[in-house]
């Protein structure tokens, strides 16, 4: 520690300086595997406060699944990710490596999610693609045996949707009980090959989720798993057409 705070409070750094090299090769994971990985990078100390923010709130919500969408886990170590300098740079190198353009100056939409309990079963293999180019997933507590709700994922098999309508199109070929009983089917059987991420606390997980269709499995219920999303870049933010049915002022994921 350095000696100037010693004895005191230490501010942790939300998340270190990647370098070029580091970047370059998360993207091309995420390219060629479907997922880059930042590794080590979150302080166990943060990943303990939010833990126990999780803990807390899970049981306050008698022990079922939760979810906490933009501001309203304010005062978590989320918000300290989230306005890092060194994260959001992070995020802006990959999307403009991934995508070859610059990135725009956007927050991002930030997601907690506390699966646990019968409800957070119902939450399990929702397979989809988000409407954000860049996921960022931070697995704050994933379970180290039984069903650990791992994620899953097709990894990029489709292209950025430019056009709200093709993306509309996909939707609904997707966001079905038809498509969602045989995804669930074949990926456990594993005629459809897919990628499955045993995420670790402390590392940061990338990968394109606006093309890539992905889901977390079962989760035991009587354990919690919780990660943190940060999505980047909404493909569609200024779709006229999702605009006019939808109404402006809305967050959407997928
Ligand atoms: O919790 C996860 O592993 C994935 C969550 C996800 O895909 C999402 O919130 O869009
Ligand atoms: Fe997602």
């Amino acid at each position: 520690m350095i000696d100037s705070l010693r004895g005191a409070e230490a501010v942790k750094i939300a998340f270190p300086i990647l370098s070029d090299n580091v970047l370059t090769k998360i993207v091309y994971d995420m390219n060629h595997r479907g997922f880059g990985v930042a590794t080590d990078c979150i302080d166990p100390g943060n990943l303990a406060s939010l833990r126990s923010f999780i803990e807390n709130k899970v049981a306050d919500n008698g022990g079922e699944y939760i979810g906490f969408s933009g501001l309203e886990a304010r005062g978590t170590f989320l918000d300290n990710l989230s306005s890092s300098p060194e994260f959001i740079r992070a995020c802006k190198v990959i999307y403009e490596k991934g995508t070859g353009k610059a990135a725009p100056r956007v927050p991002f939409y930030q997601v907690l999610r506390c699966t646990s309990g019968k409800a957070g079963q119902k939450h399990a293999f929702i397979f989809h693609y988000d409407s954000y180019v860049v996921t960022a997933l931070v697995p704050v507590v994933i379970p180290s045996e039984g069903r650990c709700g791992h994620l899953i994922m097709l990894p990029n098999t489709r292209a950025i949707r430019e056009n709200y309508f093709r993306n509309l199109i996909d939707k609904v070929l997707l966001d079905n009980t038809l498509t969602q009983v045989l995804l669930r089917k074949f990926t456990a059987s594993g005629r459809l090959q897919a990628t499955k991420v045993r995420m670790i606390p402390g590392n940061v997980y990338f990968f394109w989720g606006c093309r890539s269709i992905h889901a977390n499995e079962l989760c035991d219920p009587d354990k919690i798993r919780a990660t943190a999303i940060f999505h980047y870049v909404d493909s569609h933010a200024s779709s006229w057409l999702r605009c006019t049915l939808r109404g402006k002022n809305m967050q959407y994921k997928y």
